[in-house]
């Protein structure tokens, strides 16, 4: 009963404020205990922020387009930023233990440095585990037919990406991590270049987005092609240039497409102006990510 009564005054509280255009703060507390020393709602305790990534990501969409609606989360906002400014949040909270909730994903680092969990979704928007694909530009088959062959073979594991992306968390030049994973890992990279031949200097432009995994599997990819004779370029670009570059052909190559979910909406837009490689990964996740010592286990706890 008490619940309902707060959630009435804080929505009238919402169309007040709104009203208003934001001009009235009706409630100045900002601190974690709300008025009469009661402990804060979750909301209350975070700003009603979630901690996002780049506009173009796939999983700021469905957060924002999906997510928040979905569950009746009107009054909550997407913070927007970059992976590497949403992990520096996320470290500085964590370091003092404070609440803090970001748009995760897996694989990534941040679960080896950080015990974190992910909230439920049960209405299931952000979907199941995912697939992540190598994309070609059309006519790079004709164009570079062994880097070709190698990007269809390029496939591997979680436990792969996540070593090259601990190594570059722990310091190390992205290129000088994927090149020390690809040394030690000659029997799974040897399937990579099996049939490939070699060539003389043959040049490449890989388009990737500044995500920790597509950083990571983008170097190590770029390493093995280099391997072989290529001169590759990397170019990092934001989500919606990465898809225009390569089906307009200023890129050859990209291996970070997050399907049949999270980017499905530039696969539909440029369907027909690439040509998909297939999985290189899968068994991927997306959702709401919190530290584990937050006392909420799933989206609909955000509503309190
Ligand atoms: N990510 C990582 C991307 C795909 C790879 C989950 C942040 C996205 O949301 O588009």
């Amino acid at each position: 009963m008490f619940k309902k009564l707060v959630g009435i005054t804080s929505a009238l509280a919402l169309s007040f404020s709104l009203a208003a255009c934001g001009g009235t703060e009706t409630d100045g507390s900002t601190s974690q205990e709300s008025e009469g020393g009661s402990t804060a709602s979750v909301g209350e305790q975070v700003d009603y922020e979630i901690v996002g990534i780049d506009p173009g990501a796939g999983i700021m969409k469905l957060t924002i387009n999906d997510v928040l609606p979905e569950y009746g989360l009107d009054d909550w906002e997407v913070v927007e930023g970059s992976g590497a400014a949403m992990t520096a949040a996320l470290k500085k909270a964590y370091d003092k233990e404070e609440p803090i909730i970001i748009t995760g994903w897996s694989p990534h680092w941040k679960f080896a440095s950080f015990d974190l969990k992910y909230l439920d979704d049960p209405k299931g928007i952000y979907g199941g585990a995912e697939d992540v694909n190598t994309i070609a530009r059309l006519g790079l088959k004709e164009d570079h037919p062994d880097a070709h062959k190698l990007l269809d073979q390029f496939n591997w594991e979680p436990e792969h990406i996540e070593t090259v992306m601990n190594s570059i968390q722990e310091g190390n030049d992205p290129a000088d991590a994927a090149e020390q994973w690809v040394s030690e890992n000659d029997e799974l990279v040897s399937a990579w270049t099996e049939g490939v031949n070699e060539v003389n200097g043959e040049e490449l432009k890989m388009l990737y987005v500044a995500w920790d995994d597509v950083i990571a599997s983008t170097h190590v990819v770029e390493s093995v092609l280099e391997s072989v004779g290529y001169e590759v370029e990397l170019v990092q670009v934001d989500a919606g240039p990465m898809w225009a570059g390569i089906a307009e052909g200023s890129g050859d190559a990209m291996v970070g497409a997050w399907l049949p979910t999270t980017h499905a909406d530039y696969y539909a837009e440029y369907e027909g102006k690439f040509e998909d490689l297939g999985a290189n990964l899968t068994g991927t996740k997306l959702g709401l990510v919190v530290p584990s010592y937050m006392d909420i286990d799933s989206i609909e706890d955000l509503k309190e």
